[in-house]
C-alpha cells in the first residue's frame, strides 16, 4: 500500500514543477536572469528518495536524501533542452541524472532513472560536473571530473582528479571510454572537448593543476589536441587564459560551457576564482576565440560576466557561480545554466549577438587603478557631452 503522505508530497511538488518561470528585473542590457532556480534538490523526483510503501515506511520518512542539484551539462536534441545534472546525495557522492524541458527555462523534469555510467574504474569514488559536447563525430561526449582517492598521499582527504569520457546518442545508453592523459599535468578538473575538430584532432579545453585543490604551477585554462577520442592522451597544452594577479582569474580559473560557435568567434564562458577573507569567489567571464583557431584569443572583455547575487551568494559552498552548460538554438538565442553556490541550478538568456557585442566592445582590463579610472572617465565624459548636446 502506498503511504497517504506520498501524495501529500507529490502534490506539493506538483505546484513546484508546474511553477512559471518569469524575467527577474535585475539588468545590464548582456543577458536577463530568472525569477526560480530551473532545478533544485526539491525536483528530484519522490521515488529516489521516500520508500513509498506504508508497510516498511511507516513513517514516511526519507530514506536517500538529496542534497543538492548542481553543475548541469546541457544540449538540445529535437527541439527539446536536456540538463544531465550533477546531483549529490546526503551521502555526499555525486551522480549524473537527466532533466528535460520544452522551453528550457521553467518545467524540467527528471526521468524516472539517473544515468547509470558504465563502471570501468574501480578506484573512482566521485563523478560530477559533465560538459556535453555535440560533437561534428555524430557523438554526444560527456567530459566529468572522475575523483579517486589519492592513495600515495597518507592525508585523508588527498584525491586525485581525472577527466572521464563517456559517449552517447541518446542520453540513453553511455558508453565508457579511456579516462582523458595529460603527459605533462599530474590532475585535471573542467576539461571541455571542442565540438568540431582541429586540424583533424579532437581538441580538448584543459585545466592543468599540480594538485587536487590547487592549481599550483598551472597556469590557467589549457587547449590541447588528440589523435584517438577512445584513448585520448594529450601532450602539449597551451595557455589560452591565463590566471592574472589581481583579476577574478587569480587564484585559478576552468572553462565553463562548451563554447559556442558564434559569427565572429568561439564565444567562451568561464569561472575564475579569487581568494577573499571570506573565502574563495567563483564568477563567470567570457572570451573570444578564432573562428578558424579556437586557441587563439581575440576577445578578452573586462570583469566579470555573472556574479552571485542575492539569495544566490547562499548554499553549501557559498559565493559561487559555476557553469558547465549552455544551450545555443538555430535562431540565435542562448540559454547559460549555471549553478549558484554549490546547491541549485539557473539559467540566464541572451543571443549570439548580444554576447558578440559584448565580446567585442566592452574594453579590455588595463589592469592598473590608474588606467581604469582614465577608461571610466573616457566614457563619462562622452556620456556628459551627448546628455549635454540633448
Ligand atoms: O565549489 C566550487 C566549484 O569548485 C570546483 O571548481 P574548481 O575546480 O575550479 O575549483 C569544482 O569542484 C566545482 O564542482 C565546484 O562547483
Amino acid at each position: 500500500m502506498i503511504h497517504s503522505q506520498y501524495f501529500a508530497q507529490k502534490a506539493k511538488q506538483y505546484r513546484l514543477l508546474e511553477k512559471k518561470n518569469q524575467k527577474s528585473d535585475f539588468y545590464n542590457g548582456i543577458f536577463d536572469r530568472y525569477e526560480n532556480p530551473v532545478l533544485t534538490r526539491d525536483h528530484a523526483p519522490l521515488h529516489w528518495r521516500f520508500d513509498l510503501d506504508e508497510e516498511t515506511n511507516p513513517y514516511f520518512m526519507e530514506r536517500l536524501g538529496i542534497n543538492a542539484v548542481m553543475n548541469s551539462g546541457a544540449v538540445e536534441m529535437d527541439g527539446k533542452f536536456y540538463l544531465v545534472a550533477r546531483v549529490e546525495g546526503a551521502d555526499r557522492k555525486s551522480f549524473f541524472a537527466v532533466a528535460e524541458s520544452e522551453n528550457g527555462v521553467d518545467g524540467f523534469r527528471f526521468w524516472d532513472y539517473p544515468v547509470t555510467l558504465p563502471d570501468t574504474c574501480p578506484e573512482e569514488t566521485n563523478v560530477y560536473d559533465m560538459r556535453l559536447t555535440k560533437h561534428e563525430d555524430g557523438y554526444i561526449y560527456g567530459v566529468f571530473c572522475s575523483e579517486s582517492k589519492d592513495k600515495e598521499n597518507p592525508d585523508l582527504s588527498a584525491a586525485v582528479a581525472e577527466a572521464g569520457i563517456v559517449r552517447t546518442k541518446d542520453l540513453k545508453n553511455w558508453e565508457r571510454l579511456d579516462n582523458l592523459k595529460t603527459l605533462r599535468s599530474p590532475q585535471q578538473r573542467n576539461v571541455v572537448l571542442h565540438p568540431e575538430f582541429v586540424d583533424g584532432k579532437y581538441a580538448f579545453y584543459t585545466r592543468p593543476m599540480d594538485g587536487f585543490i590547487e592549481t599550483g604551477s598551472g597556469g590557467g585554462i589549457g587547449f590541447g589536441l588528440c589523435e584517438d577520442i577512445e584513448h585520448a592522451v594529450i601532450d602539449e597544452e597551451k595557455i589560452i587564459s591565463k590566471r592574472v594577479y589581481h583579476t577574478l582569474t587569480e587564484a585559478k580559473n576552468g572553462a565553463g560551457a562548451v563554447p559556442i560557435k558564434g559569427k565572429k568567434c568561439w564565444i567562451n564562458i568561464a569561472h575564475g576564482v579569487r581568494n577573499t577573507a571570506a573565502g574563495l569567489r567563483y564568477v563567470l567571464y567570457v572570451f573570444g576565440t578564432e573562428l578558424s583557431d579556437p586557441s587563439k584569443v581575440i576577445a578578452e572583455p573586462s570583469g566579470v560576466f555573472l556574479v552571485p547575487l542575492g539569495r544566490e551568494r547562499i548554499g553549501d559552498v557559498s559565493n559561487v557561480v559555476f557553469t558547465n552548460g549552455a544551450i545555443a538554438t538555430e535562431n540565435g538565442d542562448v540559454y547559460i545554466y549555471y549553478a549558484s553556490s554549490d546547491t541549485r541550478m539557473h539559467v540566464a538568456t541572451t543571443t549570439i549577438d548580444k554576447l558578440e557585442d559584448y565580446l567585442f566592445h566592452t574594453p579590455e582590463d588595463p589592469l592598473r587603478s590608474p588606467e581604469c579610472v582614465k577608461q571610466r572617465c573616457e566614457l563619462i565624459d562622452k556620456n556628459l557631452s551627448l546628455l549635454k548636446k540633448n
